[in-house]
């Protein structure tokens, strides 16, 4: 074989191997990947709303009721935001729950020893907001006989403002004021079929929602839009959800799930509109 023809056939190879490692979908949406797992961005569809009237309709409200604290300078701008969008520049959609559930009559194989979630999930309220806005709990599981195990993770509702009382108010669960730098509510829920709503009746724009689950296949957009689930059970067709608090079920099938196989590495992306 001459030079010219193994190099061209050195080339060939090369790029069948390129070919092979590249993913089919589109990578430049899914955040980088450092074990196996669930992959995607959630992108708003469409004209988006008024960010900045909602923002201004909120900072209205908590100048009424109390400006000092609500407006002040220590508390983020994200604070002082209306809380129902979060939309960074190139559409991505942050505070999407996005997770999975067994196939009727399946359940998942929980093993401890790859654990992905927090001992300690803490929402707090600063100032006139919940921080951060959206979370996943996960309480317990049940073991292969079908026994409930304990995670020990706790779920904590706090006030750390300096001066302000809040009444914390979780739907199926704890309704309960808290003072400034009181102690904090330990919230202890099942799981539920879609995130529960979390509010304060003393500030009533005041809200958070918390998804419960017997097991850790769950994550919540960050601000660009992107999510990941590590570990999932690859190789398992399951249902897959998306979920916004004013949009809805952004998965095909809604509060069914869409059902997908999970592969070493899955991309799945949603779009998001406003209702
Ligand atoms: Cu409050």
């Amino acid at each position: 074989m001459s030079v010219s023809h193994r190099c061209a056939l050195l080339l060939v190879a090369v790029a069948l191997i390129l070919a092979a490692l590249l993913p089919t979908s589109s990578p430049a949406l899914a955040p980088a990947l450092e074990k196996p797992g669930l992959i995607g961005k959630v992108a708003f569809d469409g004209d988006k709303p008024d960010l900045d009237k909602l923002t201004k309709e909120l900072q209205e409200r908590m100048r009424v009721k109390d400006e000092g604290h609500c407006l002040a300078k220590e508390a983020t701008d994200d604070e002082k935001s209306q809380q129902i969008w979060k939309i960074d520049e190139k559409g991505g959609v942050a505070n999407v729950f996005v997770w999975i559930s067994p196939l009727k009559g399946k359940s998942f194989h929980i093993d401890p020893a790859k654990k992905t979630w927090e001992d300690e999930v803490v929402i707090d309220q600063p100032h006139c907001s919940f921080t951060p806005h959206a979370v996943v709990a996960f309480p317990y599981y049940k073991d292969q006989a079908g026994k409930k195990v304990e995670t020990k993770q706790k779920f904590l509702i706090k006030n750390t403002s300096k001066e302000l009382v809040h009444n914390t108010s979780v739907t199926g669960g704890p309704n309960q004021t808290i003072l400034a730098g009181g102690a904090p509510v330990n919230v202890a829920l099942d799981p539920s079929a879609e995130p529960i709503y979390i509010k304060c009746d003393i500030h009533n724009w005041m809200s958070a929602y918390v998804l419960v689950l017997d097991h850790p296949y769950a994550a919540i957009t960050g601000k660009d839009g992107t999510f990941r689930i590590e570990n999932a059970p690859v190789g398992e067709e399951v249902n897959i959800f998306a979920w916004h608090e004013k949009a809805g079920y952004l998965n095909e099938g809604g509060a069914k799930g869409e059902t997908i196989k999970l592969e070493a590495t899955t991309v799945k992306n949603f779009k998001c509109k406003a209702k």
